[in-house]
């Protein structure tokens, strides 16, 4: 029978983890360090209660239960990302048996179980090896993850036909090289602007290679947090603060994995303040001939601008606010736990941009979610009432389905997260799964909601 927001018969529903959140580092399992493990060995005072990615919820032991749960919450789908320092424990060389045996059999795990597994090649963990030799400063890196990739299409690509090559690229971008809330922890906006073109050359690169492998007929993309960004008002000095801040943040990105090129507004800007990047002969016509084929949106909260009051002071460091302020538009809905406005037209918007700025490129909801503190107080019978998560990812289904309706191409959603685990430097601050991890025990129990999106996926949709 329909139902009131029906989604197509083959949406994608799931949810989305990345290794550095869930696996543990494990003990005698061959793993490299990574800029996480090596930053909170010496700093870490900078993670929430000093916890660091040291067990978390221990998918490295508990991948087989939690296969079964995935599927007993009905998802068709599941991100995971291989923890690159894992597979190669220093950056280029050698590839790690006991990795590729790990990720082989939860594959085929979830394939056994009808739950089709989205990779992801990149989720901010850069191997501490390549760290060592300038991260994404350096041109290097861009081949060692070229190898990457290839070694991982090699090794998984007749089983995974949905892969990506980065989330969130903007992410390290911001936290590494501008704002100082990712190692390495540098305020330059000339490396910032390098990480980013690096980065974004070193996709081109996975997804040339993906294409010219023989015999695949899967797709490869990459998984943006694209935040729509907001003018104060229709004041020509608000929405031209508007536009530089989705230019950096947003298009940065966007356009030169979707178009293949950079928006020329972004080059003058970045030419402008002696920031242009070193780039090699060949970049512009490999970034043109490889766009991706599909784009995942993690979308969480909008940014808010208005113009600046105070002209920047020239001699500071550059930072992309000498052309916005950010704005805090008075009554906004908020999660208070993570200081995240809820707006959850935005979903709709960006899915609208894409399909009329962005070719309608396939895409589906790759993130979104709602992190709360201290969820033990919801418990009922055993189980945690998260109807507020339940709201909170409908109200945004609401405005995906709309979207579709109009013609949006998009084909999924998933969830951020899965089953409770580790966050950056909030580490178990929040809880964002459908499933509650136990930290102590490493018990799992299945919320409220996710009984809710069980019916939901087995549905393709729900009433009200
Ligand atoms: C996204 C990241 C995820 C996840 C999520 C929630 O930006 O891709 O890895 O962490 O945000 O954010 P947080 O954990 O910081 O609350």
């Amino acid at each position: 029978m329909a139902v009131k927001y029906q989604f197509p018969q083959d949406f994608w529903w799931g949810s989305a983890t990345s290794a550095t959140q869930i696996e543990g580092t494990g003990e005698d399992d061959g793993k490299g360090r990574s800029i996480w493990d090596h930053w909170y060995g010496t700093e870490p005072n900078r993670f929430y209660q000093n916890i660091g990615p040291g067990v978390t919820s221990d998918f490295l032991n508990k991948y087989k239960e939690d296969v079964r749960l995935i599927r007993d919450i009905g998802h068709n789908t599941f991100r995971i990302s291989f923890s690159w320092s894992r597979l190669i424990p220093g950056g280029t060389g050698e590839v790690n048996q006991k990795a590729v045996d790990f990720y082989d059999d939860l594959i085929d795990e979830l394939l056994n179980h009808g739950i089709e597994p989205f990779v992801n090649l990149y989720h901010f963990d850069m191997p501490m090896a390549l760290q060592e030799k300038g991260g994404w400063e350096a041109r290097e890196t861009v081949d060692a993850y070229e190898a990457y990739a290839k070694t991982a299409f090699k090794l998984f690509g007749d089983k995974v036909s949905k892969w990506f090559t980065f989330n969130e690229p903007i992410v390290p971008v911001e936290g590494g090289y501008l704002y100082d809330f990712h190692y390495p922890n540098k305020v330059d906006a000339k490396a910032a602007v390098q990480v980013a073109y690096n980065t974004a050359v070193a996709s081109a690169k996975a997804v040339k290679a993906f294409h010219e492998m023989d015999g695949t007929d899967g797709k490869i993309g990459i998984i943006l947090n694209l935040t729509p960004s907001y003018p104060r008002s229709r004041n020509p000095a608000d929405l031209k603060a508007s536009e530089a801040a989705d230019l950096f943040f947003n298009r940065s990105f966007l356009d030169p994995s979707v178009l293949g090129s950079y928006p020329e507004k972004l080059k003058e800007i970045v030419k402008l303040h002696g920031l242009a990047p070193t780039a090699e002969p060949d970049d512009e016509t490999l970034l043109r001939e490889n766009t991706v084929d599909i784009l995942g949106v993690n979308y969480y909260q909008p940014r808010r601008v208005k113009a600046k009051e105070h002209v920047p002071n020239p001699d500071g460091p550059f930072l992309p606010e000498w052309y916005f302020d950010a704005y805090v538009m008075p009554g906004r809905k908020m999660n208070e736990y993570r200081g995240w406005e809820i707006y959850e037209k935005g979903i709709y918007d960006i899915l609208i941009n894409l399909k009329e700025n962005y070719g309608n490129i396939e895409s589906f909801i790759s993130e979104n979610g709602m992190g709360v503190q201290n969820e033990e107080r919801f418990i009922e019978n055993g189980e945690i009432q998260d109807d507020y998560r339940i709201d909170f990812v409908k109200e945004h289904l609401k405005w995906v389905h709309r979207a579709h309706q109009e013609g949006a191409n998009v084909r999924g959603y998933h969830m951020w997260t899965t089953m409770d685990n580790w966050s950056w430097s909030n580490a178990y601050k929040n809880r964002y799964g459908f499933i509650s991890v136990d930290i102590e025990t490493q018990k799992r129990t299945i919320k409220k909601s996710g009984r809710w999106i069980k019916a939901v996926s087995e549905a393709h949709g729900f009433d009200e």
